[in-house]
């Protein structure tokens, strides 16, 4: 069932402020969001729900929600066009995330590659609860909105298979109530690799100095970061897929995603050069988004008022849609309505 309030069809998505955000939230989702939505029903809200799920400092995950916000329409979402919003300002996807979580097979969890991924270093008592459940939360989050596609990296996908499947499960048992979404990957950068260590995604939460570019670093430091990025030691310039090749790939991925060129002009552009030519174009490429896109984040964050406000109308426009569809939900469930 799609909601019948707009004609476009919906879009949701949502980073978690778990860190400053990288060149591979850019490139993964942020870069989609801004060119879906003049053709979709954009919803993207700041996900500090899921941030939650590994510890964060109370004063820094506050800041990050709001700075995380501002790097949306810095990064080119429209808010007149688009709804950004906070999660947690919305109590449905808490509720939501509860209702999907009683019905989400433990094996279903287990199977998760985040989950394996980020627990492998854990022992059992220092795991939260919270990041087994991860996958419910963002069901929810993109149920509630009758979402048809969501835009993110492809580290991403194996929820979203997990979303479809409990939104058939729900269905099923309870008569049709959600709409089974649609993953959407970019063509190039759904998963750009840590500069440092080829073969592990770029997170922004990995400590090491070199691993990501981030979205503020300053512009030489940026630079820096990529001419330091691990390659091999072979000298030819092609896409390849060997993990021996990675460092390679990944520079290649980012000048692409940048650039929008095919891999044939690339690879023939870089056919007569060396690493360093390869390394100073992909840096050229990446400091020309930072720098439009820190410009605007700095204008935004001394504009007092306006991201509130923008937040604002984000919650009311979000609530309205997710209240309902959590209404019917719980209907369908079998929960009393207060009266
Ligand atoms: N390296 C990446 N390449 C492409 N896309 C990426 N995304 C994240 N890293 C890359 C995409 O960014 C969106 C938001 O991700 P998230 O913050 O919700 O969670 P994540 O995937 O776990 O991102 P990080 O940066 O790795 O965060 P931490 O370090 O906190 O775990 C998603 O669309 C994701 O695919």
């Amino acid at each position: 069932m799609t909601a019948v309030n707009d004609n476009k069809p919906r879009v949701l998505s949502g980073i978690q402020p778990s860190g400053n955000l990288t060149i591979g939230n850019y490139l993964g989702a942020l870069k989609q969001w801004v060119e879906v939505q003049h053709d979709y029903d954009c919803f993207y809200c700041v996900v500090d729900l899921h941030a939650i799920t590994m510890p964060q400092d109370p004063v820094e995950l506050r800041q990050r929600t709001r700075e995380s916000a501002a790097m949306y329409i810095a990064a080119g979402i429209d808010p007149e066009i688009s709804t950004i919003f906070v999660q947690s300002h919305v109590p449905a996807h808490s509720e939501l995330a509860w209702m999907l979580t009683c019905m989400a097979p433990l094996g279903w969890l287990h199977r998760m590659t985040q989950f394996k991924d980020r627990t492998a270093k854990q022992t059992q008592e220092s795991i939260g609860a919270g990041l087994l459940n991860y996958p419910s939360l963002m069901a929810a989050d993109i149920l509630l909105y009758h979402a048809d596609l969501v835009p993110v990296g492809d580290d991403q996908n194996q929820h979203l298979e997990f979303t479809r499947d409990l939104a058939q499960r729900f269905n099923h048992l309870y008569g049709d109530t959600f709409t089974l979404p649609s993953v959407m990957n970019p063509q190039a950068g759904a998963r750009i690799m840590g500069l440092d260590n080829p073969t592990a995604k770029m997170s922004k939460s990995e400590a090491s100095e070199n691993h990501a570019i981030f979205l503020l670093d300053e512009l030489p430091r940026a630079r820096k970061k990529i001419m330091r990025a691990v390659t091999d030691s072979q000298r030819e310039i092609r896409f390849s897929d060997e993990p021996e090749r990675a460092g390679v790939n990944n520079l290649l991925t980012i000048y692409q995603a940048i650039s929008g060129e095919s891999n044939a002009a690339i690879e023939a552009h870089f056919a007569d050069k060396g690493y360093g030519d390869l390394k100073r174009a992909a840096a050229d490429c990446v400091l020309s988004t930072l720098e439009p896109l820190q410009a605007r984040y700095y204008e935004l964050m001394n504009e007092a008022g306006y991201l509130d406000s923008v937040l604002r109308l984000g919650r009311e426009k979000a609530s309205a849609i997710a209240d309902e569809t959590l209404k019917l939900a719980q209907e369908r469930m079998g929960f009393l309505a207060p009266s």
